[in-house]
């Protein structure tokens, strides 16, 4: 690793139980309780999804994602309360004020983590200094605790923050990288979900080091492009379709109607809404889209979706608000609504005050083979 080159150091930081964290922070009572931040469950009988849940809520099973109706269930002693959107978005913009302060090569990737390279470090030991310093920043001016990793390689960075939540500080150093990742279960790999990982289980794959081992011309046949991916990932190497390469990456919003509607002023209006929104984030971030998928959930969960994608990036309001109303008025009537939603892709970052992001991912491809 001392050789010509200086050796990679890239953290990567994740805010625990985000939006739990800063409502618990607000309010001290809720401190130690189960907190559960999402839709109204209104006594079991609420619509709509958990968006998260204190780490206290998590041990009665309640997860992000999950029915606010099966999380009352679970729990209904639990402090249930809707998001607060502005000013999680305040508190993500301060944390992510002190982080671009420890390094040049910043990239946030969503709400509450972001990648940094700290090669400038030299040393490991040194990174890992500025991770606790990082650690006692955020503790001291925001009053919450956030989990790093720090490794050779954005994939090994993520997931050695996610390793020991909350409140964790997990380095692996570059020789450590194989034995680090080989018993881990495969979805610790970002983009392996309930999915992929049923078929590599199949397979005979279940830890990341049965993927490292196998055959990559069978993984490809099976998997094509991804089969290739999933096996770089595994060895701790980056590909550019990592989450934070916006030609991945995806920003969405969804709506789920109290009651099933097929009012289209309603249906309208929650477009506008979740434009307004998208559009908020992609400013805050720097990011223009070239496609936008319409999805709509009928009554009967039946979900349906539709794409346009335009010639050239655009972060505009109008051009959101159009192309999702057209969607909206070409798409086939097919009953009742239940969930409405909006989502950008083919996203690119550009504009002032960026760094060169392009540089950064191909440094980090550097030797992987993949490109
Ligand atoms: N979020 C959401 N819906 C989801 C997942 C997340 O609204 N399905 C929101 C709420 C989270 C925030 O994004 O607080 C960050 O998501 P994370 O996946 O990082 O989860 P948390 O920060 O809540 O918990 P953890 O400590 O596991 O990172
Ligand atoms: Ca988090
Ligand atoms: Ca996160």
């Amino acid at each position: 690793m001392r050789g010509m080159e200086p050796q990679r150091i890239i953290l990567h930081l994740d805010m625990d139980s985000f939006y739990a964290s800063i409502e618990v922070r607000e309010h001290p009572d809720l401190r130690g309780k189960p907190v559960i931040v999402g839709a109204d469950p209104k006594g079991g009988s609420g619509r709509g999804v958990v968006a998260t849940a204190s780490y206290e809520a998590r041990n009665f099973g309640i997860r992000s994602g999950m029915p606010i109706s099966r999380a009352y269930a679970r729990c209904p002693e639990g402090v249930y309360l809707r998001p607060n959107f502005p000013l999680y978005t305040r508190v993500s913009r301060e944390v992510m004020e002190i982080l671009r302060t420890y390094s040049p090569h910043f990239h946030q990737v969503s709400i509450d983590e972001a990648f940094l390279d700290i090669s400038h470090a030299g040393e490991y030991t040194a990174a890992e200094e500025i991770a606790h310093r990082i650690k006692e920043e955020i503790r001291g001016k925001e009053h919450l605790t956030c989990s790093v990793g720090i490794g050779p390689s954005r994939i090994v960075a993520k997931i050695a923050s996610d390793l020991k939540k909350p409140d964790g500080l997990t380095m692996v150093n570059p020789d450590q990288v194989r034995d680090f990742l080989a018993p881990l279960p495969v979805g610790k790999i970002p983009g392996v979900g309930r999915k992929t990982g049923g078929e590599l289980e199949l397979m005979g794959i279940r830890t990341i080091g049965d993927l490292m081992g196998f055959d990559i011309q069978i993984l490809q046949s099976r998997f094509g492009k991804w089969g290739l991916a999933m096996h770089e990932l595994a060895l701790g190497k980056d590909i550019r379709e990592f989450s934070g390469d916006g030609a991945s990456r995806s920003v969405s919003r969804e709506t789920t109607f109290e009651e099933d509607t097929d009012d289209p002023d309603v249906l309208l209006h929650a477009l506008d809404e979740m434009a307004a929104d998208l559009h908020q984030s992609v400013r805050r971030e720097n990011l223009f889209f070239r496609t936008l998928t319409l999805k709509i959930r009928y009554t009967g969960f039946i979900t349906r979706t539709w794409s346009k994608t335009i010639p050239h990036e655009t972060d505009s309001l109008q051009t959101m608000r159009d192309l999702a109303r057209g969607l909206l008025s070409s798409a086939p009537h097919q009953g009742t609504v239940r969930l409405i939603g909006i989502r950008l892709s083919n996203l690119k970052e550009l504009g002032p005050g960026q760094q060169s992001i392009d540089g950064y991912l191909e440094g980090d491809n550097q030797g992987s083979g993949s490109g």
